[in-house]
């Protein structure tokens, strides 16, 4: 939860009700989005086009000193992070369950696994799902970035944000996201996903046998693999059948956009891929 000096956009404090800054496209929204659904939580929707980077002007910095989505506002109070958000809900929303008090500790330290992968499925999205020149960010624009916001989470200076900085300047450096950063997360992803396997094959879901958040945020990430071409279900078939379980219910399935522009883009990719020799499994078994 942010402190009051960390916020600019002073107008946020006195808002009622419970209001979700985020993109549909965005994989830290959508699992926000499939949490407050399954408990049944009426919001306000703020949605930011980050393809049209909306989530980067000084109002929205002034609420969010990452510009990151998703944000909640409930009641004045001012969260980020998508972990932290489900927490919190989690705690002011306490039915229908999703956080069983005996599973806790398991859940929060796979949700901190699932968070210290992001910056791995961002590489494989930048690379695999849409094309570098959508995705590349101008010197001029990072000059802007760092300039805005209050540069400080919960009162003191935010080093998160330099993270942010340095992986765009280094994609803008090299041009894409090298061969060599895609196969790192291809591996991580991998060892991550065997071990889940073996998990699921002896239990419905992540913690047992009922649905907990740590399946939402896997889905999420499952989705995304899939949608860079990861082949999901013939290395791990016990987290194929979990996901595609998931993916019958439609409160998992329709926040997830497959259709439009959105949908059309990574198909287009994969083609030019293919015909390149430069797919995932490619560039990650080093034949590319
Ligand atoms: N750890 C953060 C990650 C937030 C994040 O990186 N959000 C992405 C979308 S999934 C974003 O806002 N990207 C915009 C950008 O990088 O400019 C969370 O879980 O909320």
């Amino acid at each position: 939860m942010l402190h009051e000096k960390d916020i600019q956009t002073k107008e946020v404090l006195d808002w009622k009700g419970l209001h979700l800054f985020h993109f549909k496209g965005s994989t830290c929204s959508q699992k926000t989005r499939i949490f407050l659904r399954l408990k049944g939580i009426d919001w306000t929707s703020h949605h930011l086009n980050l393809i049209k980077k909306e989530h980067q002007t000084p109002w929205y910095m002034g609420i969010n000193p990452r510009g990151l989505v998703p944000t909640l506002v409930h009641n004045g109070k001012v969260i980020i992070e998508s972990n932290d958000i489900i927490e919190y809900l989690e705690a002011e929303f306490p039915t229908p369950v999703l956080i069983p008090k005996e599973k806790a500790f398991e859940i929060i330290s796979m949700l901190k696994a699932e968070d210290d992968l992001h910056l791995d499925i961002r590489a494989l999205t930048m690379r695999f799902v849409f094309p570098a020149f959508l995705t590349k960010r101008p010197e001029k624009q990072m000059k802007a970035y760092e300039g805005l916001g209050s540069g400080t989470v919960r009162g003191v200076i935010d080093s998160h944000k330099q993270d942010e900085v340095n992986f765009w300047r280094d994609m803008a450096k090299h041009g894409k996201i090298t061969d060599q950063q895609s196969s790192e997360a291809f591996r991580e992803f991998k060892a991550k996903l065997t071990e889940l396997n073996t998990l699921l094959e002896h239990q419905d879901y992540m913690v047992g046998q009922s649905i907990s958040v740590a399946d939402i945020a896997w889905y999420i990430y499952a989705r995304r693999l899939l949608t860079a071409s990861y082949p999901l279900h013939s290395y791990h078939p016990s987290v194929g059948r979990w996901f595609d379980k998931l993916d019958s219910n439609p409160v998992f399935h329709e926040e997830i956009p497959s259709g439009g522009l959105l949908g059309l883009i990574p198909k287009i990719l994969h083609t030019v891929q293919r015909i390149r020799g430069t797919t995932l499994e490619n560039v990650a078994s080093g034949m590319a």
